[in-house]
């Protein structure tokens, strides 16, 4: 049994997905960005970074979201969501988590908490770079999937399928979002018919962005 604490449309919303996914038992805890609920020190005694996620296995609190998306996938291997250690999937696999952890979804910190770059002062010029990184990472996987391969590993899906999808969801108000990159529509679209990614919007009340579109 799982324990999440979230806020709607964060970056909670891949593991609640991949929760939903795996049909496993879970409930879920509301952390209130409203009230700073996610400061509270009952809260960092959960997350001492002060972020959503948190997830309790087995009594136990983990953070981050690309570990927690791996930590699935390890746990309920039955559902084939990661490659066998020691294949050259499996390097990949690594290799695209690590990129979009790394790379992408740091730029979109910066991107919707520009004072923590550089103060209230430079938020503009944060965000015009923040901008950039992200056009940049979504030009990058819009080559990788210029060949038509059907998932970030080719023809399976796997967990790190998960954290791509939340983050390409994340630019849907940005001037360029990841939907207007030629070769990555297709694959979000993909993602979108996902019936649990349907049902995970539903849950968390999100609107706007699920259903497939054309290219524009
Ligand atoms: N590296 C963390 C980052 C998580 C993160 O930035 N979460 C944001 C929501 S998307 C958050 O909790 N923001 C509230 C805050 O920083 O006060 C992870 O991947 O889990």
């Amino acid at each position: 049994m799982y324990t999440l604490y979230y806020s709607p449309g964060t970056a909670s919303l891949a593991v609640h997905w991949m929760l939903i996914h795996l049909n496993t038992p879970f409930s879920l805890r509301l952390v209130d960005f409203a009230a700073n609920a996610q400061k509270s020190p009952e809260y960092l005694a959960i997350n001492p970074s002060g972020h959503v996620p948190a997830l309790v296995v087995d009594g136990k609190p983990h953070a981050e979201c690309a570990a927690l998306l791996m930590l699935l996938a390890e746990r309920h291997a039955d559902a084939g969501l990661e490659p066998v250690p020691g294949t050259p999937e499996r390097a990949d696999y690594l290799q695209w988590f690590f990129y979009l952890a790394n790379t992408l979804q740091p730029a979109f910190r910066a991107w919707f908490y520009p004072d923590e770059i550089a103060g209230t002062e430079n938020n503009e010029a944060a965000k015009a770079k923040a901008r950039a990184k992200i056009e940049a990472c979504f030009s990058r996987l819009d080559a990788h999937f210029a060949n038509g391969r059907h998932y970030l590993l080719g023809n399976r899906l796997s967990a790190v399928d998960f954290l791509a999808t939340m983050l390409t969801r994340w630019s849907r108000n940005m001037p360029k979002p990841a939907t207007q990159f030629p070769h990555l529509l297709p694959y979000i679209n993909r993602m979108r018919s996902l019936n649990s990614l349907q049902e995970v919007h539903a849950r968390e009340g999100l609107t706007g962005w699920i259903t497939p579109a054309a290219a524009v």
